[in-house]
């Protein structure tokens, strides 16, 4: 092979190896759950619960009747124990494992401030 045809294959790799890295993160989703809800319960999450796919990520954004948190039960690494007090405020966790996932928030917890999460 001469040395331009080896550079051309080279190149014509790397594009085709690109197209396969592009399309795997694609097919994750991100799915996004309120901290305090517009509708029903306002110290809620809404949804209260969601199913997604092994990867996907859940992105709880902090609405309203702040602060909040988020507690996933016997997992500290998919948890955010830290209060969100401003609006906007986000923290994502990606759920590897399939499973029901149980999480609620710590100071509203007894007015029902609870949600799940199942990972398919
Ligand atoms: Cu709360």
């Amino acid at each position: 092979m001469s040395k331009k045809l080896g550079l051309l294959f080279a190149a014509f790799v790397l594009v085709v190896s690109s197209f396969f890295v592009a399309v795997n993160p694609a097919s994750a989703a991100t799915v996004e759950v309120k901290m305090g809800a517009d509708k029903g319960n306002p110290l809620g999450f809404e949804p209260k619960e969601i199913t997604i796919s092994s990867g996907d990520t859940v992105k709880w954004v902090n609405n309203k009747m702040a602060p909040h948190n988020v507690v996933v039960a016997g997992h500290e690494e998919l948890s955010h124990k830290g209060m969100f007090f401003k609006s906007g405020e986000a923290f994502e966790a990606t759920f590897t494992e399939p499973g029901e996932y149980d999480y609620w928030c710590d100071p509203h917890r007894g007015a029902g401030m609870v949600g799940k999460v199942v990972v398919k």
